[in-house]
């Protein structure tokens, strides 16, 4: 694959990506990094979720390492608990305990380029309120007018965002946040509660905070829609050794280099983790990485335009995503649908939110591997 096949936007589409890695977090934090013709990550925040927030601090910064991110990309700590109520147990038994279990070859914590990301802005937790108003003011100018534009990408429970906005409503929504695409919610769909999705039920109150913007959509990634992102054992075999002709039922090929046999041991972890929790054989769905790639290739993601909300009751419905839809299925660029978002007001129904509905799979596992390409050639060049 060259690289004329992934979109070549007008120019990169700056990105923040807010996660809690996550075996999921961790593909979708490789797109962000690689796919740099459409991409431009200005900024990574951690919050609590998939494990507390000490360790998904970890992780990302062992992951930072792993793939040699350019350190002038800050990475703040976030909230190590919900808004508004009291923590979730952490998945466990999807994630393991550290929330990134089961990695080959992840540099230890204590390397000294781990160290440097995992201290990079200081422990207090809970900064990322102050990074995120100096990410809008700095891209300000002086009569309020928008210098450029930034996508949240949100692959954990939206605490962080949803902080910054209660804080700071003006900055939220003076046009420089263009989105925020938020893995979370499911329809009709086996869940982590009976009603509601992991990402959403760990903190309801902060998607229905950002569901209450009239200037930022939502754009969504439903369980609806990442579970058609199955990591098969195909891509598995092309990931371990490219152009290797590989058939089913024949052991995987041996990994062409260590980083290929991290990232297959990550996927190995969350594949069995699928299995043994939810008897989902056919490969673990990469959730999170779906967000980032709507930013890239929105083509590959359509879906429809609706009026989203979430349950924050105090009951067993705590977390419940339901959406009456207004649009036709498109993608979310299409110019009619835009304007019906950003014509609503306080007399009528309000499109809050782009739910994506449709993946092509395909393609996505092809930007996948290419992304597995670039960060190889880049590794094997940079000595950590
Ligand atoms: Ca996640």
């Amino acid at each position: 694959m060259t690289t004329q096949n992934i979109a070549q936007p007008a120019q990169p589409v700056n990105t923040w990506l807010d996660c809690d890695p996550g075996h999921d977090d961790a593909v979708a934090l490789l797109l962000a990094l690689y796919l740099k013709e459409s991409i431009s990550l200005v900024g990574i925040s951690t919050v609590n979720g998939n494990a507390p927030l000490l360790k998904t601090h970890n992780n990302a910064s062992q992951l930072l390492a792993l793939y040699r991110a350019p350190t002038s990309i800050p990475l703040h700590r976030g909230f190590a608990h919900p808004l508004e109520k009291a923590d979730l147990p952490p998945p466990v038994s999807i994630h393991g305990d550290s929330g990134l279990d089961g990695v080959k070859n992840l540099p230890p914590i204590n390397h000294p380029v781990v160290r440097k990301w995992h201290d990079q802005h200081g422990t207090e937790g809970a900064t990322v309120v102050e990074a995120f108003k100096n990410m809008v003011e700095s891209r300000l100018n002086e009569d309020g007018s928008v210098r450029e534009t930034v996508s949240m990408v949100i692959t954990g429970p939206c605490t962080n965002v949803a902080a910054f906005k209660r804080k700071y409503p003006e900055l939220y929504e003076s046009g420089v946040i263009d989105r925020a695409v938020v893995m979370g919610g499911a329809f009709d769909v086996p869940q982590w509660t009976p009603y509601a999705e992991f990402n959403i039920a760990t903190d309801p109150d902060a998607l229905a905070e950002l569901l209450t913007s009239r200037k930022v959509p939502v754009v969504l990634a439903p369980l609806n829609l990442t579970h058609q992102a199955i990591f098969d054992e195909d891509t598995h075999g092309q990931l371990l050794s490219p152009g290797t002709s590989w058939q089913e039922g024949e052991p995987l090929p041996e990994p062409k280099s260590e980083f290929r046999e991290s990232l297959s041991t990550m996927l190995t972890f969350f594949r069995q983790a699928y299995i043994d929790q939810f008897g989902f054989t056919e490969g673990p769905p990469l959730h999170d990485p779906l967000c980032v790639l709507h930013l890239a290739r929105p083509d590959l993601l359509p879906g429809r335009w609706a009026h989203l909300t979430v349950d924050t009751s105090d009951t067993k419905r705590n977390g419940e995503t339901r959406a009456r839809f207004f649009s036709p299925e498109g993608t979310f660029d299409e110019w009619e649908a835009r304007e019906r978002f950003l014509a609503s007001d306080d007399r009528g129904p309000v499109s809050n939110c782009f739910v994506m509905e449709t993946l092509d799979r395909p393609a996505f596992m092809q930007v996948l591997l290419e992304c597995v390409n670039r960060a190889e050639k880049v590794i094997a060049n940079t000595p950590l």
